[in-house]
C-alpha cells in the first residue's frame, strides 16, 4: 500500500460519545442529555453522563494515542460545555478544558482537528428556537464558531464546521430516532438548509476576520454510504445515483454549485427550500476540503414498491427518491449489521473526485463495530484490522488512479457511547471497561501503530 508522504493519519471521536462529566464544572445540557432521558430511545437506558470519562482522562488519552504514532486527531467541541445555554455566558472552565487538550495533542505532536458541531445542540437553544428549524440559530452558530476561533484558533489550523448534516437531518428530524427525536418528512429539508446556512456563515466569518493571520484550513464533513447498482438495468443504476445525489450530493452540491441536486428539487417541490443569492454565493467553495464519512455499501434499486417500514433505506424519506436498498447475502456484516465492502469505499471516492473536480478529500471517519471481548488482558479484533487493511488498500488504489485523498482517521479512538445503541457497540482501537473506565489497546491500535511506522 502506497500512500503520500505528508498524508494525514489519525483517529477521531465526539464530545457526547468520549467525554461524560456531563454537568461538571459549569456544563449546560445538550439535546442528547435530554433524548437519553426518554425511556425506550437509548439501548438500556444508556446516557453519555460517565461515557468514557475522556474529560478526566484527558491527558492519559493523549499519551496512548502518542504511543500508537498518531499525528491527528479530531474531536469535537462541546457548545453546551463553553456556552451553557447555547450563546450568551461563556464558561471559562470549558474553555480551559479543550484549550489544555489543544495544548497536551500539541506537546505530543498530534495536530488538532476540531469540530464544531458533532450532533450535541444545546439544550436551551433546542426549547428557545426549535433547534435547527429556526434560521435564526444560524447566527448564533456563527457566535459560537466566534469564540472558538479566538480562542482555539492560534493553535488549531483545521476546523470542520458540521459532522454529517443528513444524519441530523434525516436520523434527528425525518425518523426521530436520534436527538431532537423529531418525525417529519418536511423538517429534515429545513434543518439540513439551516446547516448549510449556518456552515457558509461560520466560513466567511473565518475567511474574513481569522484565517489570513491564523492560517488554518476550514470545511465541512458529510457522510456517505456506497450505492451501487442492484442490475445493470439502466433503472436501477439511475436509481443508485439518485440515492447519492439525496445522501451526499444534497449537502455537497450547495458547496460545489450554489444549488440543491435536481433530482431532489423535482421530487421534492416545496419541501425542498430555495437559497437566496447571497446566501448562494455565501456556499459558493466555502469548504478547504472535502469531508467525508463513509461506513458502508448497499445495492440499489428503482422501486417500483417502496419497502414500507424496511431498516434498509432512508426511513420514511425512502419514498421521496424512490429507491429500494438492500445487501447481498454474500456480504459479511459488523456488529451494526452494516457489510463490509471496500471496493465501495473506491467507487465512492471516485464519484466524489467525478462529480465535484477532484477536491481534496479527507476521509474523516471510517470504521467498524465488533463484539470485542478482552482476554488475558487482551483483545483480538482480528476483524477489525482486516476492515482496516481492506479499505486502506482501496483508498491507495484510488490515490493511484487519481483521487486526491489526503487524509484518513479511524473511527474510533476508543470505545464509546454509540448513540442510540448505547454501549453496546464496539468501535475503537482501544478497549474501555465501562465499569473501570480502563482503557486497554486492541490489535488493531498495535496493528495500526507498525503501519504507520512503516
Ligand atoms: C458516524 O455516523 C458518526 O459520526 C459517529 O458519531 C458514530 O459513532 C459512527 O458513525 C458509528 O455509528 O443502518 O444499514 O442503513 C455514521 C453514519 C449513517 C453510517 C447511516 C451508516 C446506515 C447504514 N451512518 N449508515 S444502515
Amino acid at each position: 500500500m502506497k500512500f503520500p508522504k505528508d498524508f494525514v493519519w489519525g483517529s477521531a471521536t465526539s464530545s457526547y460519545q468520549i467525554e461524560g462529566a456531563w454537568n461538571t464544572d459549569g456544563r449546560g445540557p445538550s439535546i442528547w442529555d435530554a433524548f437519553c432521558q426518554i425511556p425506550g430511545k437509548v439501548f438500556e437506558g444508556d446516557t453519555g453522563d460517565v461515557a468514557c470519562d475522556h474529560y478526566h482522562k484527558m491527558k492519559e488519552d493523549v499519551a496512548l494515542m502518542k504511543q500508537m504514532g498518531l499525528t491527528a486527531y479530531r474531536f469535537s467541541i462541546s457548545w453546551s460545555r463553553i456556552f451553557p445555554q447555547g450563546q450568551g455566558e461563556i464558561n471559562e472552565k470549558g474553555i480551559q478544558f479543550y484549550s489544555e487538550l489543544i495544548d497536551e495533542l500539541l506537546a505530543n505532536d498530534i495536530e488538532p482537528w476540531v469540530t464544531l458541531y458533532h450532533w450535541d445542540l444545546p439544550l436551551a437553544l433546542q426549547l428557545e428556537m426549535d433547534g435547527w428549524l429556526n434560521k435564526e440559530i444560524t447566527d448564533v452558530f456563527v457566535d459560537y464558531a466566534q469564540l472558538c476561533f479566538e480562542r482555539f484558533g492560534d493553535r488549531v489550523k483545521h476546523w470542520i464546521t458540521f459532522n454529517e448534516a443528513w444524519v441530523v437531518a434525516i436520523l434527528g428530524y425525518g425518523q426521530g430516532v436520534f436527538a431532537p427525536g423529531r418525525i417529519s418528512n418536511t423538517e429534515p429539508y429545513l434543518a439540513g438548509h439551516h446547516i448549510l446556512i449556518a456552515h457558509a456563515k461560520a466560513v466567511q466569518l473565518y475567511r474574513t476576520k481569522f484565517q489570513k493571520e491564523q492560517e488554518g484550513k476550514i470545511g465541512i464533513t458529510n457522510n456517505c454510504d456506497w450505492r451501487e447498482p442492484l442490475t445493470d438495468a439502466v433503472e436501477d443504476q439511475k436509481a443508485a445515483q439518485r440515492a447519492l445525489e439525496f445522501f451526499l450530493a444534497w449537502f455537497a452540491d450547495p458547496i460545489y454549485f450554489g444549488k440543491y441536486p435536481k433530482c431532489m428539487e423535482d421530487r421534492l417541490g416545496d419541501r425542498l427550500p430555495k437559497f437566496t443569492e447571497e446566501e448562494r454565493q455565501m456556499l459558493l467553495g466555502s469548504t478547504d476540503f472535502f469531508g467525508l464519512n463513509h461506513y458502508t455499501t448497499m445495492l440499489a434499486s428503482e422501486a417500483k414498491q417502496i419497502n414500507a417500514g424496511s431498516v434498509y433505506g432512508n426511513g420514511g424519506l425512502s419514498e421521496d427518491q424512490d429507491v429500494n436498498l438492500a445487501l447481498d447475502p454474500n456480504w459479511e456484516l459488523t456488529e451494526m449489521q452494516w457489510a463490509v465492502v471496500p471496493w465501495g469505499c473506491r467507487k465512492l471516492l471516485h464519484w466524489i473526485s467525478d462529480r465535484y473536480d477532484h477536491p481534496n478529500i479527507v476521509i474523516t471517519e471510517n470504521g467498524c463495530a465488533y463484539d470485542d471481548q478482552l482476554e488475558n488482558g487482551e483483545v483480538n479484533d482480528a476483524k477489525r484490522v482486516e476492515f482496516f487493511k481492506g479499505y486502506l488498500e482501496e483508498c491507495a488504489k484510488a490515490i493511484e488512479e487519481g483521487v486526491n485523498l489526503t487524509g484518513y482517521f479511524a473511527w474510533s479512538f476508543m470505545d464509546n457511547f454509540e448513540w442510540a445503541s448505547g454501549y453496546s457497540k464496539r468501535f475503537g482501537m482501544h478497549y474501555v471497561d465501562f465499569d473501570t473506565l480502563e482503557r486497554t489497546p486492541k490489535a488493531s491500535a498495535k496493528w495500526f501503530a507498525d503501519f504507520l511506522k512503516q
